[in-house]
């Protein structure tokens, strides 16, 4: 279905597919792909028969990162003007679950890309990082935050201000990635994943997605607030009539996303 330059994209059954794909620069980050990205993560939020996307690389790792190339002669005033902030902050609006299937390197912006992801599936090889702070920079796209909220203070000072790499059994251990399988096995463990939330209604993963991501902000009051609203609107939901009368007839229930 795809007209892009730097990433791949494909709908098999109810899962929409992502693949950057710069192999030979081990897929950096540039500009065009990070906006390609969310186009293609907008174009299947729209999009009926996805229930749920898999962001992947193609070749060596998932990416190296952002284009060092690229702004290596950038200004701060180059940086704010370059507006990418805007498309990182898109990441935040798609309504529909992401899964991260990562492999090889998951360094600095690719990080930071992994840890938008609402589920992380990496190959037992994988070595996530933020190396920002050797090249005389630091995380710019949620990076301190995104990893602090999951790891806590402690272990991402250490990993951001040293640059040391996160092996897959640490990523495991603090909670960064959901599950660890060999590479061979990655993307067939995306894809179960992906299904095992494709069959359940599309109303219910939207509304849960959005309570969680509003739960990592707000206090628990506010969530709690906001979570008992998204609970109520679903009782508004030919789903929830179909999936109750189904449990009361003893059938399976067939979930129309309405
Ligand atoms: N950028 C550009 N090219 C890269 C690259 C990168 N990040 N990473 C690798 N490459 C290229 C290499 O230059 C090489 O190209 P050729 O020499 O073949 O032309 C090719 O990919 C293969 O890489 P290596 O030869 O280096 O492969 P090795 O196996 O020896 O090493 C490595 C793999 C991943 C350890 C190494 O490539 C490496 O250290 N890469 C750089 C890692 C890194 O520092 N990443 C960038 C962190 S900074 C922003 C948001 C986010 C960011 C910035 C702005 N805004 C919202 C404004 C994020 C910043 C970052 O990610």
């Amino acid at each position: 279905m795809s007209n892009f330059e730097y990433i791949e994209t494909r709908v098999e059954g109810n899962i929409g597919f992502i693949e950057l794909n710069r192999p030979k620069v081990l897929n950096a980050l540039n500009r065009g792909m990070i906006s390609e990205i969310l186009a293609a993560m907008d174009n299947f939020d729209r999009n009926d028969d996805v229930r749920a996307m898999i962001l992947s690389g193609k070749g060596r790792c998932f990416a190296a990162g952002a284009d060092i190339d690229e702004m290596a002669e950038a200004g701060s005033v180059d940086i704010e003007l370059m507006n990418q902030f805007t498309d990182w902050d898109r990441i935040a609006w798609i309504k529909k679950p992401i899964i991260g299937a990562i492999h090889g390197f998951a360094l600095g912006g690719a990080f930071e890309l992994a840890l938008c992801c609402d589920l992380l599936i990496a190959s037992e090889d994988v070595e996530f990082g933020f190396p920002e702070v050797l090249l005389g920079v630091m995380p710019g796209a949620g990076g301190t935050v995104r990893l602090t909220k999951l790891a806590g203070k402690t272990k991402a000072m250490e990993w951001l201000f040293t640059g040391r790499r996160i092996s897959a059994s640490e990523a495991l251990h603090f909670g960064i990635i959901n599950k660890a399988v060999s590479k061979e096995l990655l993307l067939e463990e995306a894809v179960r994943f992906a299904n095992s939330i494709a069959v359940q209604p599309p109303l219910s993963i939207r509304f849960i997605k959005e309570s969680v991501l509003k739960a990592i902000d707000a206090s628990i009051y506010e969530g709690m607030q906001f979570e008992r609203k998204n609970f109520s609107m679903l009782f508004s939901s030919q789903d929830q009539k179909e999936g109750m009368k189904a449990f009361i007839e003893k059938r399976k229930a067939n979930f129309t996303g309405k």
